[in-house]
């Protein structure tokens, strides 16, 4: 069970994730472990500064190495009480590595991280180089701070956790476990107001055909949205000879 400590100026971002939800039940059941870290507390001057303007001048303001530090040091010193060893240092920023499936699995089955949520411009690069390991993007976008993206990572990681989602299955289930967009979902009415029917094959009870169409909505998707995941798929050796026909036939197959 991971725990992840979180530099940031703004813990109320993370207590969502506590009290709603998936990630709720992930901390009742001590699957998941968060403590948030503010260089706030860890300024050595009277206005506690964490942070200052930028040398070589420009707009906004530089998050001050100091202050940061020592929140990474005290977020450490409480992971080796707590019997754990230095966590990796993961910083969100748009210039990082993205974030995929993969990783999120990684990070839950490992004993955590320290996510640092830079603010203002950005980080004074000396603490960078001095300490993070990784840089993770969530996106291809800027937002105000790393808050956001080290709410996706978390999230993320808490859904995969053992006993958190109702269903052990969900996870495994789902879109991307196997690389690949999720299908189609339907529920109640089978024919609705605007005459819109759920497809015949989900109503009739054939598992084996459910399973089959499922796949190929899944493959159709991905090929369609995605083709680079079908491409990664083939090349993992992801994909049954029939999952070849089904790409082929491009879903010509018919099931109704
Ligand atoms: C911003 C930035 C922009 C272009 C190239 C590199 C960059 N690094 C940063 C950066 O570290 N910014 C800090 C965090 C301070 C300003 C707000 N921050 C931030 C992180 N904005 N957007 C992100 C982010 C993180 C992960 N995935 C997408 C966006």
């Amino acid at each position: 069970m991971p725990r992840f400590d979180v530099l940031t100026l703004f813990d109320a971002y993370f207590a969502p994730l506590r009290s709603h939800g998936i990630g709720r039940r992930a901390f009742d059941s001590g699957a998941l472990q968060l403590h948030c870290w503010s260089p706030r507390d860890h300024a050595d001057d009277a206005h506690r500064s964490v942070d200052d303007r930028p040398y070589g001048g420009g707009p906004g303001m530089v998050m001050l190495a100091a202050p940061l530090e020592r929140a990474l040091a005290a977020a450490q010193a409480d992971r080796r009480r707590a019997g754990l060893a230095d966590a990796p240092v993961v910083l969100f920023s748009p210039a990082g590595r993205a974030l995929r499936q993969a990783d999120v699995e990684r990070w839950a089955a490992s004993s955590g991280a320290v996510l640092v949520c830079g603010r203002y411009e950005g980080v004074d690069q000396r603490f960078i180089d001095r300490h993070v390991d990784e840089e993770c993007s969530v996106g291809d976008y800027v937002l105000s701070g790393g808050e956001i993206a080290a709410l996706t990572l978390l999230d993320a990681v808490a859904r995969l956790l053992p006993g958190v989602l109702g269903s052990e299955q969900s996870a495994q289930q789902d879109s991307f476990s196997d690389g690949l967009l999720d299908c189609p979902h339907y529920t109640r009415p089978p024919l609705d107001a605007h005459g819109d029917a759920v497809p015949a094959v989900l109503l009739g009870g054939d598992h084996a055909r459910i399973a089959r169409w499922r796949r190929d909505r899944m493959l159709q998707l991905t090929l369609r949205r995605r083709p680079e995941l079908i491409a990664a798929a083939r090349a993992a050796g992801r994909l049954s000879r029939r999952d070849e026909a089904a790409l082929a036939a491009d879903g010509e197959i018919p099931y109704t």
